[in-house]
């Protein structure tokens, strides 16, 4: 088996990180896949949840299909929640959250594939480097409408004070964020941006990934010497 990833490969992916399901989206799912994929995003997180979530054989046809997507256009493919679909269809990652399954025991199933885990706290994030995530998904920053079971949003200061504590894993930040607020997560210290709507509902799919996509790289470019 491949290596685990390096921090410095892991950062690069999460500059444009789309999360999408089924749910998210009013056309469908692949279409708007392709369209973001053309925009350049950088990572994809299947995320198939909510009350009209597709089960079963559905549910697994969609993750091929998209996953197939992202294999042609070299974007890994990371599945949200479901360990046991992540290694069926042999994703590339895996993204839990607090309320699943230990980082730890995910780690020891997953091997070397990416393993992403939700921080909301100083101290889970701590736990989640002990317990060996590549990554963490920090949030939400902003108000959130994507996720019904979503705590108050933090705010940028929460990216500042894991850093500020020492938190050195790769970072993204999730919850609200688009184009406008996007230099804001990076300033705070966060590696890139995650989202949802931002761009599963923007009436131009691929220009909504290209306008973020470039305010995370403007700002990386510009603090590439500094630290
Ligand atoms: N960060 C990220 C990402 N992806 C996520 N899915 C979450 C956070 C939230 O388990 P969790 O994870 O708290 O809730 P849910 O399973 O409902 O998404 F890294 F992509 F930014
Ligand atoms: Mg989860």
């Amino acid at each position: 088996m491949t290596e685990r990833i390096s921090s410095v490969k892991m950062c690069d992916y999460l500059r444009m990180y789309l999360v999408m399901g089924s749910v998210n989206c009013e056309a469908e799912p692949d279409k708007v896949l392709a369209e973001a994929l053309v925009g350049g995003i950088t990572l994809f997180q299947f995320r198939e949840k909510g009350a009209s979530a597709l089960c079963g054989k559905p549910r697994i046809e969609l993750a091929q299909k998209l996953q197939e997507m992202c294999r042609h256009a070299g974007v890994p493919f990371i599945v949200n929640d479901d360990v046991d679909l992540a290694l069926e269809l042999s994703a590339d990652g895996v993204h839990i959250g607090q309320a699943d399954e230990s980082a730890r025991s995910v780690r020891k199933r997953i091997g070397n594939r990416i393993l992403g885990v939700s921080a909301h706290t100083v101290k889970e994030a701590r736990r989640a480097v002990l317990h060996g995530a590549d990554y963490l998904g920090v949030g939400p920053i902003y108000p959130t409408t994507s996720k019904a079971d979503a705590i108050a949003a933090q705010g940028t200061a929460i990216l500042r004070q894991m850093r500020e504590a020492g938190i050195d894993l790769p970072i993204v930040g999730i919850g609200g964020i688009n184009a406008d607020r996007a230099e804001k997560v990076m300033r705070g210290g966060a590696d890139g941006v995650a989202v949802i709507s931002a761009i599963t509902q923007a009436a131009e799919v691929h220009n909504a990934v290209i306008e973020m996509k470039e305010k995370v790289e403007r700002w990386r470019n510009g603090n590439r010497f500094s630290s």
